[in-house]
């Protein structure tokens, strides 16, 4: 670990700067699964307009790229069922498209479930050999997997997050990390939603009542905190006052 993994870097963020360590840091990679993003997908079965979401796909590419540069770990997530359906709810399976459900075979599959092609993440996003990748049955990637005691054993207590689809995936998962008492911000231009309207609506919710769940902030500003870390910063704990973000901004 280099020095660098150990500085504070400040993020102009809402609705109020965001500090990290990348050290105690992971990115998490919410379901930037073929099954949501192509079409003949989960989605698509959905009846949703999978196109909506291909502009995340470069700007998550990119956000990759600066925390592999910058020592920020990260776990990708799988949204998926095992062909048994054991680990399906009978109130998940009933929803949805009236005919083609979870299991049923697909354009890329059998939908939604492990080891399909529908199910794999888009190759443009493919994890590095070495990167956790945690398999979820639920919308949230706390519920039923083991993330939580990772993070914990790997000493992480800051939260990015970027993925699909910001108000259901991402969305449940950013709020369950906020109630374990991880700080957490959403990327606000590598998410988003079959629903523009709803990922700007999410995005207000979760820093609503000074950042209630957490912060969002646009990659770029990730990047100035990270390319720009400031000496100045270094051992810079808790929230600033405003005098104190001025400074920092200025930094
Ligand atoms: N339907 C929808 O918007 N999303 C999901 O079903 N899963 C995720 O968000 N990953």
């Amino acid at each position: 670990m280099n020095a660098a993994a150990r500085e504070v870097a400040v993020v102009k963020a809402k609705p109020y700067p965001f500090f990290f360590t990348p050290k105690t840091t992971t990115l998490i990679v919410i379901d930037m699964q073929r099954d949501f993003i192509e079409h003949g997908g989960f989605g698509a079965v959905l009846g949703n307009d999978v196109s909506l979401l291909a502009k995340a796909v470069q700007a998550v590419k990119d956000l990759m790229s600066l925390c592999r540069r910058h020592q920020v770990s990260m776990i990708h997530t799988r949204e998926a069922h095992r062909a048994d359906l054991s680990d399906c709810p009978p109130a998940k399976l009933r929803r949805g498209h009236a005919t083609l459900r979870i299991g049923d075979a697909g354009a890329m599959g059998c939908i939604l479930i492990d080891g399909e092609t529908g199910n794999e993440i888009v190759p443009e996003l493919a994890p590095l050999p070495g990167e956790t990748v945690i398999v979820k049955p639920g919308k949230g990637a706390f519920y039923a997997t083991l993330l939580d005691d990772l993070l914990r054993g790997r000493g992480i207590t800051h939260l990015l997050f970027a993925g699909v689809t910001t108000e259901v995936c991402v969305q449940t998962t950013m709020r369950e990390a906020n109630d374990r008492g991880y700080e957490c911000l959403l990327v606000e231009d590598a998410t988003e939603s079959y629903i523009p309207a709803y990922k700007l609506a999410i995005l207000e919710m979760l820093r609503a009542q000074g950042g209630i769940i957490g912060w969002t902030a646009p990659l770029a500003a990730i990047s100035s905190a990270l390319e720009g870390t400031c000496r100045r910063c270094v051992g810079y704990r808790g929230r600033p006052s405003e005098e104190q973000c001025r400074r920092m901004n200025g930094c």
